[in-house]
């Protein structure tokens, strides 16, 4: 049998060449390092690096990414290297991070230059000998490595300066629009030794299917490798339950097939329209009779389909599941840490658990980023969150020239194939932005007819993709429209990423756009107050004070910040406001997008907004913030990607309601609209009933006497439909004379912590509690509530600060659009 030997212990790290600026307390250090790990969390680990994510440390530490690196350990002599009667030792490493020189006892054993693939490498002969063996891994900087290519395949566009489309390295590692340029280094998966005879389990590619409604189909690819005498004749066995298949593979041979048919499967759903059951695929090869290796995986019955056949409208972009066409409700995923390998499987279960509990379907692991470990794609099993995959290119020209070509067919044959047991996975995608960017982005005369990447999205990714997982959907890029002669942003066709919102306009015009399908769309803010002061320490805090700047990496993000509230809501007077007023605004527009899309379907198939989490403390476009708190956003995405929905939409003929039931079954009421004055006496009233079919929205435009106000300032619309509530104003926030009477608060002991209940004396828009303010493990379970007059609502928070603490009362911790009025008013009088 094959066995396997983890080589995570006895690690050091050392600098093998120091760049210029490299501080004199590293330059003899040999300091332990954890494996898998990188070069930065093990210098932070023996106290010679500074936590990059605090303040401005991030612009002292270039010399980290700059040096070369030396990782070294000991094979014990009694351990997996003593003298051995396997056929074959193999050296395999899941992950190096990214431009390294292996070792063994200083002979070469071999280089590696990519992030995204493992290697293997055959070390029988060098480990024969017996006695203790070094290991080591000389990582040379990434940066440096990757200007060479530049040099040897000549210069491409891209939206960023650093050389991060001529290294196959997670791209956002050189610094993005919300992430710090740490360039890491590092043995950042697992490392082992693998002994084995006469054959391995090299590729099982299981391609799941669902024919004649509940019968699963599997036919499983298998390839092995052969070592001692390759006329073995060997046997594969495939199992799912009790049911059972077989091949030979014969004398020479290499590969052998086996299908499986597993009648009356339960589907594979995603978690809002069903259940997730999963059944254990094992997989195992053996020579006469003998056991040799085996493979096991959970895997899932489902079908997908991306419609994208052209319409009278133009082209959709609808992702059908089982049969069932779904509005996509998702979101953008990116590394969850800028250290990868800190990201464990329980993070990624508590960040995708916070994707499920914001009714989030669908994540998109954007391709600036990596192909996850398996722990996450697992999770989104368990969960029922959809996956699509972005090929990881992003915002830049890619060279198809050696040596990156290979690399790249490499890395998608590895991960197509890793990833393929999983019923997440539903959509693989070539890459982000570059289509666009080739169009837009003034590449051309930069290229000057040199390659791009196309060639990667329209013809090498496909072929990998047809040759070893035809199961699955491919699109070539988001945004992308179908046709290479179209404009790939064009909203009737294929999807689309919208960042003229942010960029330019208010975000109300998100109400302008009709589109198939958005796969990013969204706005700023910035992280909760208590992930902002642990990571920040500027005295005076501001909105741009230096460490403020240094966590903002959006051009212009504050003023574009500014900008953005200035149309709706009252000037912040102080940093406190302004967090709370930036925060509020984030998720104010956020939802204003999600909801006209949503009230689109299904001509509009789906919503996936930017982005769910960050990878460090940042003000960014996240839903939850560097420390895993959810910023208000997430509480409005909940909301807002409830299955059902009831929203307020203008249109060419008045205000409209539109109800979008994205769930089983049939949603039926009594919709009831009211015209109210802000202290609630209601001045005009429909009411009629309604149905809502799976997948159909509900548009009833209102009649005038509700819909229309002569006194906008003066005036709300309320409208409620079985037991939920939308509200509309007819004017802006700043310019609403919002009662000043603060509301009366009662905060009582609950098991857990505090209830928090508010009761409005007068109409109170967007409560938050900011309860990380007084202890930061506090958790709230809701955020941005809007009060009718006499309305009271209880916030239920976790957290150990005592109910009779006076500071839950009011500002900083309780916030209200109010206060700022009252503020306003004080001030001017
Ligand atoms: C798109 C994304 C990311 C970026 C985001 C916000 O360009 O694909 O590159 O972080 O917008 O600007």
């Amino acid at each position: 049998m094959r066995t396997l030997t983890d080589l995570h212990s006895g690690w050091r790290l050392t600098l093998a060449e120091a760049a210029a600026d490299t501080p004199e307390r590293v330059r003899g250090a040999s300091v332990e390092a954890t494996v898998p790990g990188c070069v930065h969390t093990d210098l932070m680990a023996a106290g010679l690096l500074a936590d990059p994510y605090l303040d401005r440390n991030e612009d002292q530490q270039r010399w980290v990414g700059d040096s070369d690196w030396r990782y070294a350990t000991t094979l014990p002599v009694d351990g997996p290297a003593a003298p051995s009667t396997a056929d074959r030792i193999d050296l395999v490493f899941d992950g190096l991070d990214t431009v390294a020189e292996i070792r063994l006892d200083g002979e070469p054993v071999g280089r590696t230059r990519n992030q995204h693939r493992g290697y293997r490498f055959d070390v029988t002969d060098r480990l024969a000998g017996g006695g203790a063996h070094e290991l080591s891994v000389v990582l040379r900087a990434a940066r440096r490595y990757a200007e060479r290519v530049r040099d040897e395949v000549g210069e491409r566009p891209g939206a960023y300066p650093e050389p991060l489309q001529y290294i196959r390295k997670t791209a956002a590692n050189f610094g993005w629009d919300w992430g710090p340029s740490l360039l890491t280094a590092g043995i950042w998966r697992a490392v082992r030794l693998e002994h084995w005879s006469t054959a391995r389990l090299a590729r099982v590619r299981p391609q799941v299917r669902v024919v004649d409604g509940d019968t699963g189909e599997v036919v499983v690819h298998v390839e092995v490798e052969r070592a001692g005498d390759p006329a073995t004749e060997l046997t594969v066995t495939a199992r799912v339950g009790d049911v059972t298949g077989s091949a030979t593979v014969p004398a020479r041979a290499t590969s052998a097939t086996v299908r499986l048919r597993v009648p009356g499967v339960a589907l594979w759903w995603p978690h809002d329209l069903g259940d997730q059951p999963r059944y254990e695929l094992a997989v195992e090869l053996a020579a006469a009779g003998v056991g040799l290796d085996t493979w096991r995986r959970r895997i899932g019955f489902r079908t997908v389909e991306l419609r994208t056949a052209p319409d009278a409208d133009g082209t959709p972009f609808a992702f059908v599941v089982n049969g069932r066409e779904i509005f996509v409700r998702g979101a953008n995923w990116i590394p969850d840490d800028c250290f990868l390998s800190r990201v464990d499987r329980p993070r990624y279960a508590a960040r995708v658990r916070q994707a499920v509990d914001a009714n989030i379907t669908l994540l998109r692991v954007w391709g600036g980023g990596c192909y996850e470990s398996d722990d996450f794609y697992d999770v989104c099993d368990e969960l029922g969150v959809l996956v699509w995959q972005d090929f990881l290119f992003a915002c830049a020209a890619y060279p198809e020239e050696e040596p990156l070509r290979g690399e790249v067919e490499a890395e998608a044959r590895d991960n197509v194939v890793r990833l393929m047991p999983h019923p997440s996975l539903v959509l693989w995608n070539g890459n982000n932005e570059n289509i666009w960017g080739f169009h837009d982005w003034d590449w051309q005369p930069v290229l000057a007819g040199r390659s791009w990447g196309w060639g990667y999205y329209s013809e090498l990714l496909p072929a990998v993709l047809a040759e070893l997982d035809p199961t699955r959907p491919y699109w070539p890029g988001s945004p992308y429209s179908g046709d290479p002669a179209r404009h790939p942003n064009e909203q009737a066709h294929g999807n689309t990423h919208i960042w003229t919102i942010w960029n330019e306009v208010d975000y109300t015009a998100y109400r302008d756009w009709r589109p198939r399908f958005v796969s990013e769309f969204g706005f700023q803010g910035p992280p909760n107050w208590a992930t902002l002061t642990r990571a920040i320490h500027d005295d005076p805090l501001l909105p741009d004070s230096p460490g403020m700047l240094a966590h903002q990496k959006a051009p212009d993000g504050t003023g574009k910040l500014a900008r953005g509230m200035a149309p709706h809501l009252p000037e912040p007077r102080n940093t406190d406001d302004w967090h709370y007023l930036t925060q509020l605004n984030q998720a104010r527009a956020v939802a204003v997008g999600i909801e006209h899309l949503r009230s689109l379907g299904p001509y509009c198939a789906g919503a996936v907004f930017w982005q769910l989490n960050d990878c460090w403390p940042v003000t960014s476009w996240a839903a939850v913030d560097g420390d895993g708190r959810r910023k208000p956003l997430w509480y409005a995405v909940r909301r807002a990607f409830a299955p059902r929905l009831l929203t307020v939409q203008p249109r060419p003929d008045g205000l409209a309601v539109v109800l979008v039931n994205d769930g089983g079954d049939t949603w039926s009421g009594d919709l009831e609209a009211t015209r109210r004055d802000l202290g609630g006496e209601v001045l005009a009233k429909m009411s009629l009933p309604a149905v809502v079919e799976p997948g159909r929205p509900v548009t009833v435009v209102l009649s005038r006497d509700v819909a229309e106000t002569a006194d906008a300032t003066a005036e709300l619309l309320v409208v409620e439909f079985a037991g939920g509530r939308a509200l509309w104003f007819f004017a802006e926030d700043r310019d609403l004379p919002l009662p000043t009477a603060p509301p009366q608060v009662r905060a009582a002991p609950a098991p857990d912590g505090v209830r928090l209940t508010v009761t409005a004396r007068a109409l109170l828009r967007d409560v938050v509690v900011q309860a990380d303010r007084l202890d930061p493990s506090a958790e709230v379970d809701e955020q941005v509530v809007t009060l009718l007059p006499g309305e009271s609502y209880t916030f239920t928070i976790r957290t150990s600060v005592a109910a009779d603490d006076p500071r839950w009362g009011g500002a900083p911790v309780l916030r209200t659009v109010n206060d700022l009025r009252a503020r306003a008013v004080d001030t001017v009088g």
